[in-house]
């Protein structure tokens, strides 16, 4: 009984039934904290979440206005920290990775 379960779920999967979401990604999930400067207010901040949250794989942004820092969680596998420095910078913000 349980190899025809097998063999069904399997026939089940490659009919192409998407599998749940988020659950692919979660093995890829990571955090890095970007240097940004130019944040002066909530107005700032908010076009820093909206410039980081455009980019693929994003999944979580952290704001230290006081500290200059943005702490990013994201898929490693669809976005990178380089693009987000690219983004930041696109949107007016003069960010640096991690040393
Ligand atoms: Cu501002």
């Amino acid at each position: 009984m349980r190899l025809i379960a097998t063999v069904v779920l399997a026939l089940v999967i490659f009919a192409g039934i998407p599998p749940v979401q988020g659950e692919e990604g979660k093995t890829g999930l990571t955090s890095v904290a970007l240097t940004v400067h130019g944040m002066m207010c909530s107005s700032c901040q908010k076009s820093v979440e909206k410039a980081l949250f455009k980019l693929e794989g994003i999944t979580d942004v952290k704001v230290d206005m006081k500290k200059n820092l943005v702490e990013v969680r994201y898929d490693g596998k669809k976005a990178t920290p380089r693009q987000m420095v690219e983004a930041l910078e696109k949107a007016g913000f003069r960010s640096k990775l991690p040393n």
